[in-house]
């Protein structure tokens, strides 16, 4: 491709002249994260090539099927974007085989509940309360509603996953499926005693890679694998890709899998993520970004050793990953009023539930913090002691919130998301 080649991709002067209230909207989003630090430990920022792929025609193309077998005509170009997508998701995770279009997280838990289970079964999950997810069991999600699932958790002592308890309730309820994988646990998963207690029972192992996808994409942290037998993934959180989700499994589970897919959980691909997750699974494979899956999870523990110096408590102790849990009650302050110290301050975190947090999630007792999105703006150790200070700051001294604001300023000034290229 020459750069003189016609290519209708992202043109952002058509649409501020078309529709300045919706190209406000993005140039006002775009202010907005490079106007202050995002700690919010499920986001990213995508790079430039990603949008690239995403604001392209491949919107337009209906592609029911899998590449080679479509239920639609045109989709040989498409194709091509699925098959490079595949290919570089099998070799990045080692796996055999992948599924690269569920739209979401939760989309490829449907799909791997829907290859696995019926409805009724019995599964076992991380409680939501621990850190789970809506999708593990939820009262209010489908899995709560269609599948019988058993919650386990952590130790009140240690905050830890109680792998005792998880094998003792595995005995007892003989699941057909153990999930495991969490949004807000901070410590390694121990994915091959999974392994073992689910081969005790005969139960099929579902990893929910979400949140760590990208630290074992860069090799931060052991990949989940060579121990599970279905591994599902977001794309848009460490593995900085476009919003979307992903499936990795044996070969055994290859066709259960895709049908679970498609056509019996989705309809059309979203070729245009699909291509940007190909670009992205791309990205994840240099060096590059095996630097930075490690300096992620550098900058966690360092911004959980800056809270607890400043007099926080870091659930568990500290963490392993990309994110670091807040029990603020040492403070005297809700995660709710967190949030929105922060937020006053520029800092956007989340209120989170602690492991038997007495609060509401509405309320909370906690805060979840995680480093993705300032490790991308190239920051470091030195920064996440400066981020550890300011968010302190942020919450314990709400009326000293200018100076805090300044100190922010200084950091997105010499570290920008999105740096501006004139
Ligand atoms: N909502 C995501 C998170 O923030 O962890 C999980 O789906």
């Amino acid at each position: 491709m020459t750069p003189a080649e016609p290519f209708y991709g992202p043109d952002f002067t058509q649409l501020a002249g078309q529709d300045p209230e919706v190209a406000q909207v993005l140039l006002d989003e775009v202010a907005r994260v490079r106007g202050g630090l995002q700690l919010i430990a499920s986001e990213n920022f995508a790079s430039p090539a990603v949008l690239a792929a995403l604001g392209s025609t491949l919107t337009n193309k209906y592609a029911e099927g899998y590449p080679g077998r479509r239920y639609y005509g045109g989709c040989e170009v498409v194709d091509r974007a699925e098959r490079i997508a595949l290919d570089r998701a099998r070799k990045l995770f080692g796996a055999d085989h992948a599924n690269v279009q569920p739209h979401s997280g939760a989309s490829a838990n449907l799909a791997a509940y829907a290859a696995l289970l019926q409805p009724g079964d019995t599964a076992l999950a991380m409680d939501l309360q621990h850190g789970g997810h809506l999708t593990h069991g939820s009262k209010v999600n489908f899995s709560g509603r269609w599948f019988h699932v058993v919650p386990y958790g952590v130790r009140r002592d240690s905050e830890l996953i109680d792998y005792d308890e998880v094998r003792d309730l595995a005995l007892r309820h003989q699941p057909k499926m153990i999930i495991c994988g969490a949004t807000s646990y901070p410590r390694l998963i121990d994915h091959a005693a999974f392994r073992g207690i689910a081969d005790e029972v005969g139960a099929w192992l579902l990893v929910d890679a979400a949140h760590t996808i990208g630290l074992m994409a860069g090799g931060a942290i052991p990949s989940a694998v060579p121990y599970a037998d279905v591994v599902t993934f977001t794309t848009h959180k460490g593995l900085r890709g476009p919003r979307g989700g992903g499936v990795l499994c044996t070969e055994e589970l290859a066709s259960l899998i895709d049908r679970a897919v498609f056509p019996f959980t989705q309809g059309g691909p979203l070729m245009h993520a699909v291509a940007a997750k190909a670009v992205a699974f791309g990205e994840a494979m240099r060096p590059e970004f095996a630097a930075y899956a490690a300096a992620v999870a550098a900058n966690a523990a360092t911004l959980a050793e800056g809270l607890t110096a400043e007099g926080m408590r870091p659930v568990s102790g500290g963490t392993d990953t990309h994110l670091a849990l807040i029990d603020l009650r040492g403070l005297g302050v809700s995660g709710a009023d967190a949030e929105r110290r922060c937020a006053a301050a520029g800092v956007t975190l989340n209120r989170n539930v602690i492991p038997y947090d007495p609060e509401p999630p509405t309320v909370t007792s906690g805060i979840r913090v995680g480093t993705p999105c300032v490790t991308t703006q190239g920051m470091g150790v030195p920064e996440m002691r400066e981020v550890a200070s300011i968010v302190v700051q942020a919450i314990a001294h709400p009326g000293a919130v200018a100076s805090v604001i300044e100190r922010v300023k200084g950091l997105t000034a010499t570290h920008p998301a999105y740096p501006r290229v004139d």
